[in-house]
């Protein structure tokens, strides 16, 4: 492809965005976030990466010299965070691609700094092990800073979510390349002013850039999937149980909160999406109701 490919242009129309996932895989639309709510998140997000720094907890990744700097579990660092898995624009996105019942997987953010090597290229959906005709997950770029070519905007291989042939086999943790597996030369680099999305189909071939200017990029990335897929992040074990509490029943009803289709249930499978904040598990009862040791 190499000279080839060119980024489509940016669209706030969301028919548009929609065909563009579609069609090649990813969409970019500009000015979802206004400037107070990038210095929000840009804020804490860079003061909870300095913390966890100082307390020698901090993820780098992003090549030998390791510069890049992940945040995990943002859910657990901010109702900032929590807030923009509420967005509209998720649901518009996420819902088109998997369906309106999808979770979300792991929330994140990579601050890919100067001197950051391009990651290996990859699908997100890489252990279902077969090509999908639609997508299982998908995912959000949030762009905190412009993102450009120079700078580590997200590398993608445009339609290439629709090339079964060049879907591993097998875990992309354990993988088995597939012989026409894309390259850099097939890529374009995501583009955009900050406070633009980049959404993108589970089964596009992608990975960060290298970072070639002197200031970090920074990104969150929300990363969705269909109902039944295990999510990334382990929300019943990780999401801390004041936020559990205190949450509105529809960000927990996206982590998992509410049952589907039988899934997730503790008791009885009720239908509809009852929400069990605190699930009330029956322990093991003696014939006349009373508790007994399991
Ligand atoms: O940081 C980016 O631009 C993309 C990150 C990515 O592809 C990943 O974490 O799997």
């Amino acid at each position: 492809m190499g000279a080839a490919v060119r980024l489509i242009p940016p669209t706030t129309d969301l028919d548009r965005a929609r065909r563009d996932l579609d069609e090649q895989g990813y969409c970019i639309v500009p000015g979802v976030l206004s400037r107070a709510e990038i210095a929000a998140l840009k804020d804490r997000l860079i003061e909870q990466a300095a913390g966890e720094r100082a307390r020698g907890l901090a993820f780098h990744d992003g090549g030998a010299a390791r510069p890049n700097q992940r945040v995990w579990m943002l859910l657990n660092k901010g109702k900032v965070f929590r807030d923009l898995m509420l967005h509209p624009m998720v649901e518009a996105l996420m819902g088109h691609l998997l369906g309106p019942d999808f979770l979300v997987s792991s929330f994140t953010a990579n601050i890919a700094h100067p001197g950051g090597e391009p990651m290996v290229l990859h699908t997100d959906q890489g252990y279902v092990g077969f090509w999908t005709p639609k997508p299982v997950v998908a995912n959000i770029a949030w762009m905190l800073d412009d993102f450009s070519d120079e700078n580590g905007g997200t590398r993608l291989v445009p339609g290439s979510h629709l090339n079964s042939a060049a879907t591993p086999r097998s875990s992309a943790y354990a993988p088995d390349e597939p012989a026409n597996m894309p390259t850099l030369e097939d890529t374009v680099g995501a583009a955009g002013p900050a406070g633009s999305i980049l959404a993108f189909d589970g089964r596009i071939w992608h990975g960060t850039g290298a970072n070639r200017t002197d200031k970090p990029r920074h990104a969150l990335l929300s990363y969705h999937c269909r109902p039944f897929v295990r999510q990334q992040e382990n929300m019943v074990l990780g999401l801390d149980p004041t936020i559990r509490e205190a949450e509105r029943p529809a960000l927990l009803n996206r982590l998992g909160w509410a049952t589907w289709a039988g899934l997730g249930r503790v008791e009885s499978p009720r239908p509809g999406t009852p929400l069990y904040v605190s699930p009330g598990a029956v322990g093991a009862l003696s014939a006349d109701g009373t508790p007994q040791d399991p």
